[in-house]
C-alpha cells in the first residue's frame, strides 16, 4: 500500500547476509525431496475481466475462459489463478464480494464454473480460486442486516466504533477519496472501518461465528475440487479492537500497522486446523512486510500457508514519497538484483517464495521492467519471461505477458476504470496538484495497463469481444495478437512455452541453489542454478546495448539450453535484453 512498502523493506536490511551467501545446511534442506506440486507449478494467471468474451456485453467470462481451454493448455501451465468470480458489484473488479458462493452475474453461471474446473482439471491444470477474506462488499447480505442495527447478529461481523464515544481514531483507507477508513452508518449511530473503499467493510475476525462461515464457504469450494487459494490482503485480518491511536513508529507506514494485527497467525493457524489441513491444497498468500513477517506466514512448522508474495521487487524504481510516481531516472538493476536475492537467500532454508513481475495490481512487465518500444518489445519480453522462470520460486505468469502485450498508456482520465487511479485522481485534484504530471506518470504504473483485453487476433477489438469493451484493447491488437504469434516460432509466445517445458524438464530450474554473480555489473543480471552436481549459468542483459557479463565462468564448451536471439550470441557479448541459459556440465 502507497509507497510504505519502501519504507517497510528498508527495516530488513539487518536480516540479510550478502548475495552471495552461501548456506550449505540450508540449502541440502531444500532439494526435490520435499517436492510438492504447488512448488513445481507454473501458474497462469487469468483475469476473467478481460480474457474472452462469449455473450458480447463486452465483459470477459467463464465461458470465454472455456473456449480457450486448449489454449491455456497448448502453454504447457500447470496451474491458473483467476481473480475473483464471485457474486459482486464490481466497484472493485471483483475484490468486493456480494456473495462468496455464488458467480458474477457477467461472468455466468455455477454450472458454468463447473464446467470451467472439469475442463481444466481434465487437462492436469490446477484452479487456483481468489480468496478477498479481509472485506466484502456493502452489498452483501452480512453487511446489509449489520448496518440495519446494532442489535442484528450480523453487527459483530463487521467493525465499528459507536459514535458516541466521539469521532474514532484515524485510519487511512487505500480507495477513498478523503483517505478516511471510518464511514458513518446512520441507522447504528456508528462508524464502520473500511481499509479499502468505503464499498468494501472490513470483517470483524474477532468474532468466532464469522470466521466458521469462512471456513464453510472454503470448504465448499474446495469440495468442488477448486486445488488452491490466493489469499488476498490477509496480512490486514486481525485488528486491535480498542483502535489505538496509530503509535509513533507507524507514522505514515499505515500498510505495516495494518500488517501487524495481534491475532493474525492465530486465525491463520486455525484456518489452517479447520480447513487447509484437510485437503491437498496450495495456499499463496498476500503477505506484507518484512521478511521475519512474511516468514510467519509460510515457515513450515508453523502449518499455515504454502507461498507468499513479495512487494519490493515491484516497488522498485518509483520515487520515495509519492504513489507509484515512476523515477525519472529509471530502473536500477542494482537494486533489482539486491532484493530478487535477498528474497530468495530468505526461502533458502524455510518457507516457499513466488516470482512474478506483473500481475492485476501491476503495469504490463515489458514497459515496466524491458522496453516497450518497437525494436525492444519481444526481445525484452522475452529476456523478462527467461527470468521469471529461472529463479527459485513458484511463476506466476500474467495473462497477455506471453503475447508481450504492453501498457496501452491512456491519455484521459475518462479511459480509465480503476478504483484506485480515479480515487488518487480525485484527491490530487482536490489538493490542486499537477494532474498533468499524475497522468503522464500513471501510462508507466497504473493498474489497468495490465488489465486491458486480451489480443486473439486482428480482427475488431482483438476478438476479445463483438460488443464494446469494458476496458479499450491496446490499438496494437493489429499487430501484437495471438494468430500471428502462434504462426512463428520465434515469436514471445513460443519462446514462453520453451521456457515452460525447460523449467519443467530441470528440476535444477526448480529447486537448485541460486548464486549472483558479477553483483555490481548494472547491465546484466548473472547467477548460477545448481542442483546435485548440476550447473546452469542463467545471462540477462536489462539494457538496451551489448555488454559483457564477467562471471569467471568459460562458456565456450557450455550448451545453449535457451537463448532469446535466433542465433548464437558472438563470443563474450551479449546483445541488448539478450538472455541465456547455459548447462555448463
Ligand atoms: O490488493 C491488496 C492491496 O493492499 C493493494 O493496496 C495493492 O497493494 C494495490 O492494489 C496495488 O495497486 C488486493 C488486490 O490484489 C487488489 O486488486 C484489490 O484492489 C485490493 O486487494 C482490495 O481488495
Amino acid at each position: 500500500m502507497r509507497h510504505i512498502f519502501l519504507i517497510l523493506f528498508a527495516a530488513v536490511g539487518m536480516y540479510l547476509t550478502s548475495c552471495r551467501h552461501s548456506n550449505a545446511s540450508a540449502d541440502s534442506k531444500k532439494t526435490t525431496s520435499d517436492a510438492t506440486w504447488w512448488k513445481e507449478a507454473i501458474i497462469y494467471q487469468i483475469y476473467p475481466r478481460s480474457f474472452k468474451d462469449s455473450d458480447g456485453d463486452g465483459v470477459g467470462d467463464l465461458k470465454g475462459i472455456i473456449s480457450k481451454l486448449d489454449y491455456i493448455k497448448s502453454l504447457g501451465v500447470t496451474g491458473v489463478w483467476l481473480n475473483p468470480i464471485y457474486a459482486s458489484p464490481n466497484k472493485d473488479n471483483g475484490y468486493d464480494i456480494a456473495d462468496y458462493q455464488s458467480i458474477m452475474k457477467e461472468f455466468g453461471t455455477m454450472a458454468d464454473f463447473d464446467t470451467l474446473l472439469k475442463g481444466m482439471h481434465d487437462r492436469k491444470i490446477k484452479v487456483f480460486m481468489d480468496l478477498v477474506l479481509n472485506h466484502c462488499s456493502d452489498e452483501h447480505q452480512w453487511f446489509k442486516q449489520a448496518r440495519t442495527s446494532r442489535t442484528n447478529p450480523f453487527y459483530n461481523y463487521f467493525h465499528w466504533w459507536p459514535a458516541e464515544k466521539g469521532t474514532p481514531p484515524a485510519r487511512w483507507s487505500h480507495f477513498d477519496e478523503k483517505a478516511d477508513g471510518w464511514e458513518y452508518n446512520k441507522a447504528t449511530n456508528s462508524y464502520y472501518l473500511h481499509y479499502f473503499a468505503d464499498c468494501q467493510p472490513d470483517l470483524n475476525w474477532e468474532n468466532p461465528t464469522l470466521r466458521q462461515d469462512i471456513y464453510k464457504m472454503m470448504r465448499f469450494w474446495l469440495e468442488k475440487g477448486v486445488d488452491g487459494f490466493r489469499l488476498d490482503a490477509l496480512a490486514f485480518i486481525s485488528k486491535d479492537t480498542t483502535f489505538p491511536a496509530l503509535p509513533k513508529e507507524y507514522n505514515g507506514s499505515w500498510g505495516m500497522f495494518y500488517a501487524s494485527g495481534p491475532k493474525l497467525h492465530d486465525y491463520i493457524q486455525e484456518m489452517n486446523r479447520e480447513v487447509l489441513s484437510k485437503y491437498n491444497v496450495g495456499t499463496v498468500a498476500e503477505a506484507f512486510g518484512d521478511i521475519e513477517r512474511v516468514m510467519k506466514f509460510v515457515a513450515e512448522d508453523r502449518k499455515e500457508l504454502n507461498m507468499a508474495y513479495h512487494f519490493e521487487g515491484t516497488e522498485l524504481g518509483y520515487l520515495p514519497n509519492e504513489y507509484k510516481m515512476p523515477d525519472p531516472k529509471g530502473n536500477n538493476l542494482l537494486d533489482m538484483k539486491r532484493v530478487y536475492s535477498k528474497w530468495d537467500s530468505a526461502f533458502m532454508s524455510r518457507g516457499w517464495g513466488t516470482m512474478y513481475l506483473a500481475n492485476h495490481d501491476q503495469p504490463r512487465m515489458v514497459t515496466r521492467w524491458g522496453n516497450d518500444a518497437p525494436a525492444f518489445r519481444e526481445v525484452s519480453s522475452k529476456m523478462l519471461t527467461t527470468f521469471i522462470m529461472s529463479m527459485r520460486a513458484t511463476p506466476y505468469y500474467y495473462y497477455g505477458d506471453e503475447l508481450g502485450m504492453n501498457n496501452i498508456k491512456f491519455d484521459k482520465v475518462e479511459d480509465y476504470n480503476d478504483i484506485e487511479l480515479l480515487t488518487n485522481y480525485t484527491q490530487i485534484k482536490n489538493k490542486g496538484g499537477d494532474l498533468k504530471r499524475f497522468l503522464e506518470g500513471m501510462k508507466i504504473s497504473s493498474r489497468d495497463n495490465g488489465r486491458t483485453p486480451f489480443q486473439w487476433d486482428s480482427t475488431a477489438n482483438g476478438g476479445f469481444t463483438v460488443g464494446k469493451p469494458w476496458l479499450k484493447v491496446n490499438p496494437n491488437y493489429t499487430d501484437v495478437n495471438l494468430v500471428n504469434q502462434e504462426k512463428d516460432p520465434h515469436s514471445t509466445l513460443n519462446y514462453f512455452r520453451k521456457m515452460v517445458e525447460l523449467r519443467k524438464g530441470n528440476k535444477t530450474l526448480i529447486y537448485g541453489k541460486y548464486t549472483l554473480l558479477d553483483k555490481s555489473n548494472p547491465k546484466i543480471y548473472a547467477y548460477t542454478r545448481e542442483l546435485d552436481g548440476k550447473k546452469l549459468l542463467v545471462l540477462l542483459n536489462f539494457s538496451d546495448a551489448n555488454a559483457t557479463a564477467d562471471t569467471g565462468i568459460d562458456v565456450s564448451k557450455a550448451k545453449i539450453l535457451i537463448n532469446n536471439y535466433n542465433s548464437k550470441s558472438p563470443d563474450g557479448q551479449l546483445r541488448p535484453y539478450e538472455a541465456i541459459i547455459y548447462e555448463l556440465n
